[in-house]
């Protein structure tokens, strides 16, 4: 293995390590993470659907656990998990330097929080563990021959529609590439995300949620929001998706017994690292990286 592989590795190490340090003391409760479900994340985009068929059922394998959140802070007040998703990409994605088919994030809820409250944390999470590598790992980031700039919350903030005014329709990299710290982009319209962005009760057609975008072009960080939690809300936003209620049956069932409000997100740990460690691939990130449209040998 390569010095710069197990660079790589350490700081990998460290961001998990770090994000649970300051998660526990945030008071959340770290669940085991769900790989088959019998419903799981639509998307918004094209992703092929990855399904196994077991026990006369068919299982999906998870694509994120956004409803196994929202069931779980019936529980525990405050909750996360390392998740393992499954998202067959389109293998053309395989050169955007940023999917994987296979990859992990770490994906948080909270009972009860609002946008504002989950978007804090998120900088201080962010903050906390960007200072631990910075701290922890200089010898690697070193070997890596990265400087990682210096990061102060809060973190600015832009609509969709002004970054769409700005950047264009397809803004995220442009934002980016622009951007000189972590900036949150806010306020989606509704018929851009998916069902269970919840949508502002003040201002009809547009999200209470939102994405960070990391700096120097590394796009996407993290995404997520306030929860449709209540039944007749999350069927009127399945049909106007066209999805179909049948399908979403366990969620609808939760829901009619009862779901809290919450908020939560979820950031990519391989899209962390490769930021951290700025590398021009997520690929290389894992030992075994699952890139869409290619093969592997183990
Ligand atoms: N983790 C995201 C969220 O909390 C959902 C996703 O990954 N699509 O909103």
């Amino acid at each position: 293995m390569s010095e710069r592989q197990a660079a790589i590795l350490k700081i990998t190490s460290e961001v998990l390590g770090a994000a649970r340090e300051f998660l526990a003391r945030e008071g959340f409760v770290e669940l085991l993470p769900v790989i088959t479900a019998p419903v799981t994340d639509p998307l918004r985009h094209n992703t092929d659907r990855a399904v196994i068929e077991a026990y006369g059922g068919k299982w999906h394998l998870t694509r994120s656990m956004i409803f196994h959140k929202q069931a779980a802070v019936r529980a525990c007040e405050r909750i996360f998990s390392f998740s393992p998703n499954i998202r067959l990409e389109p293998s053309e994605w395989g050169h955007t330097g940023r999917h994987l088919f296979e990859f992990v994030q770490l994906d948080l809820e909270a009972r009860g929080a609002t946008r504002e409250e989950v978007m804090s944390l998120g900088e201080r999470l962010f903050t906390y563990v960007t200072e631990r590598v910075r701290a922890s790992c200089c010898r690697e980031l070193r070997e890596l021959g990265r400087e990682l700039p210096l990061f102060q919350p809060p973190f600015p903030r832009i609509t969709y529609r002004e970054a769409q005014a700005r950047y264009g329709e397809g803004f995220e990299e442009a934002l980016s590439r622009e951007a000189e710290t972590p900036v949150w982009v806010i306020d989606f319209p509704i018929e851009v995300r998916e069902f269970y962005d919840r949508e502002d009760p003040q201002r009809p057609g547009i999200l209470l949620d939102m994405d960070l975008v990391y700096p120097e072009g590394y796009g996407e960080a993290l995404s997520g929001g306030e929860r449709e939690h209540e039944p007749g809300r999350i069927l009127a936003r399945l049909r106007t998706q066209g999805l179909s209620p049948d399908d979403y049956r366990p969620l609808l069932s939760l829901a009619e017994k009862g779901l809290p409000p919450s908020a939560g997100f979820g950031i990519g740990i391989e899209r962390w690292v490769r930021f951290l460690a700025g590398l021009p691939h997520v690929r290389g990130t894992r030992l075994f990286p699952r890139v869409p449209g290619e093969l592997s040998h183990l």
